[in-house]
């Protein structure tokens, strides 16, 4: 198999550093580049490791035909400096994996953060020394360092699953996997190709891979719903008339339980009459992407008001697709947007190409490979190159490729075997003065992700800053507080029926891993009012220096930015139970 994660065969920097930090950063995507920036203003001392070629995370790795954000372009991208918002030009309505790419190198060249970062470095693990209060941080570039804080910025959908397909080995093609594609990028020009999996990633990429394949064999285990992108060039006035006032923007987009500002009808989908419903759904249709959750307000809480959306989607697909078997193949049965929902650009059109065939392997899933293809049953399908569009060990997989070993000497995948356990999905009990960004347990996914990444930097850089400038030595969540969190989550989690199915939020899309509902989804502004009144309270339900902290911390510094106003009007069941728990 092609390596695909070095396809540059990038050097190792021989950068010699120094061997002791305030904080070592693991990672160099959104989430660690502004982290660093932000522990870079308070003065303290911080390298970060990146396992890619440079900046950008996902946007470094995910480099397949189609890749683009399905979050609008204008509210994907850093809020913190006015000066950035301004100068930066969005090229489309929803911008395309190299231009985001562009905009991490241009953040990075900016802020000047390249010089603090070591690509192509893969940090294997963090170690808690409990004499000297720091982590000793190893590199699979034999560096050795210490750090008082560790901030794990590694991703939540960063590891790939690279199902271990039986005979695998024996097959002579091509091997890709969207979410690590070569850089140089693929032609298919001629040849017969196979993708499996049918997420986001193969519903973007298949369209542009049909095009310039001989043939496109497509193996779908679930089908997915999906909604048109309908994208555009970015209308010039729009822009302008956005950052004439960004902030407002900004500040409607965090009242909001996703974090994204879109429009909204309050009403449940079950009060108008079907004609009147029907033509609500056709107008939110037509404006296109994730914001048709916004149909009605119970979408995602009552099974039968889902269910009206769901065959409105499945009647999309029965129109558009010609052969009918085809279609009813391509329809979803589970409840829409249960998994995540998709935005695509012609994907259940391509179906109606002559060089593209679906092959269903719900009931019968792949045997084997062979040298030349694959047998479903004893049917075979011969190919030259595979795509694996086999998406992600989310949210915990790239925490579990580094040994960490906090208090005791106790590894965190010891700790998280059933599940993660977090507090806020900020740090975990027992790891002392280590963070995650976007962890599980936080809104992370469920929000847009620049957002959240924003919100948990300026909460763990007030942190750091609290806790260095008040002289304390180590901070750490209280295991009651981290259990009554971790059960909130859960049981918020009920009332949404995005907990019903077998997605990547419970870790169900790869056998084996616990099945429990990871990000919180209470609401975006609902948990930051919880994030806020934990450090305003002086860091309740954390210890600090092995004590409780509660009000002992003095003169609390505060990043005041996220004093979000929750916009009522919608808040949904999911926000209500949030809102009315007692651990609230
Ligand atoms: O991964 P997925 P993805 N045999 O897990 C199938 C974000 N994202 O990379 O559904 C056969 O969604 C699996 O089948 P099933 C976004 O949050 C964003 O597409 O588990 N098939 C499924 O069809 C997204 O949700 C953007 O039954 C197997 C597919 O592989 C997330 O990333 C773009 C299999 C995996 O789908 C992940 O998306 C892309 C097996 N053994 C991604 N194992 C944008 O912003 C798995 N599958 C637009």
């Amino acid at each position: 198999m092609k390596n695909i994660r070095n396809q540059k065969k990038e050097e190792k920097q021989n950068t010699p550093i120094a061997t002791s930090y305030d904080a070592v950063i693991v990672g160099a995507g959104f989430a660690g580049m502004y982290m660093l920036h932000r522990l870079r203003e308070l003065g303290l001392k911080v390298k970060v490791f990146e396992a890619g070629g440079d900046v950008g995370g996902t946007w470094y790795w995910n480099r397949y035909p189609g890749a683009r954000c399905d979050v609008e372009s204008m509210q994907y991208s850093y809020s913190f400096c006015e000066e950035l918002e301004q100068e930066w030009e969005w090229s489309e309505k929803y911008a395309p994996q190299p231009e985001i790419l562009r905009y991490a190198g241009y953040v990075a060249e900016k802020f000047k953060l390249r010089s603090d970062i070591i690509f192509n470095t893969r940090v294997i693990s963090s170690i808690f020394d409990e004499d000297e209060n720091h982590w000793i941080i190893s590199t699979d570039r034999d560096d050795t360092v210490t750090a008082r804080f560790c901030v794990l910025a590694v991703g939540c959908l960063s590891s790939a699953n690279r199902p271990a397909f039986k005979n695998l080995i024996k097959f002579k093609g091509q091997q890709f996997h969207t979410g690590e594609w070569p850089h140089d990028g693929v032609d298919f020009t001629g040849q017969d190709v196979a993708i499996i999996g049918t997420g986001s990633s193969a519903i973007q990429s298949i369209p542009l891979i049909a095009q310039q394949a001989k043939s496109l064999t497509v193996f779908q285990r679930t089908a997915n719903y999906s909604v048109p992108a309908w994208n555009s060039k970015m209308d010039s006035e729009y822009q302008k008339k956005i950052k004439a006032d960004y902030s407002k923007l900004r500040a409607q987009a965090r009242g909001r339980p996703s974090g994204v500002m879109f429009p909204f009808n309050f009403q449940p989908a079950l009060e108008p009459r079907k004609e009147e419903r029907d033509k609500i759904y056709e107008e939110f249709w037509d404006r296109g992407g994730l914001p048709f959750l916004g149909a009605f307000s119970d979408l995602l809480f009552d099974s039968d008001a889902n269910e009206t959306a769901a065959e409105f989607a499945r009647n999309k697909i029965r129109r558009i697709v010609k052969n009918q078997k085809t279609a009813e193949l391509l329809c979803p049965t589970n409840v829409f947007g249960c998994k995540r929902l998709c935005v695509d650009s012609g994907y259940f059109e391509t179906f109606n190409k002559e060089n593209v065939r679906l092959v269903d392997i719900s009931t019968n899933p792949i045997r084997e490979f062979d040298k030349d293809g694959l047998f479903v049953k004893d049917l075979k399908y011969k190919f030259d190159s595979v795509v694996f569009a086999t998406g992600f060990a989310a949210m915990t997989g790239s925490f579990e490729k580094i040994n960490i070993l906090g208090r005791n000497g106790i590894s965190l995948a010891k700790k998280w075997e059933a599940g993660p356990r977090t507090y806020l999905g900020l740090a975990t009990s027992g790891f002392p003065n280590l963070f995650m960004i976007t962890g599980p347990g936080s809104p992370s996914v469920l929000a847009s992700m620049i957002q959240s990444i924003e919100q948990h930097v300026d909460w763990i850089a007030d942190c750091v800053n609290n806790i260095v400038r008040t002289g304390a030595k180590t901070i750490e969540p209280i295991t009651s507080f981290e259990d009554d969190w971790v059960e909130h989550v859960t049981e918020v989690s009920k009332v949404s029926l995005r907990s019903t199915c077998s997605s990547w939020y419970v870790g169900a899309n790869i056998e084996g891993r616990p099945r429990v509902f990871m990000p919180y989804i209470g609401g975006f502004p609902i948990y930051v009012d919880r994030c806020n009144d934990v450090m305003t309270r002086g860091y309740e339900g954390f210890l600090v220096n092995g004590e409780k902290s509660d009000g002992k911390m003095p003169e609390i510094r505060f990043t005041k930015r996220w004093r979000v106003t929750l916009d009522k009007d919608v808040m949904s069941p999911a926000d209500v139970a949030a809102r009315n728990a007692p651990v609230l």
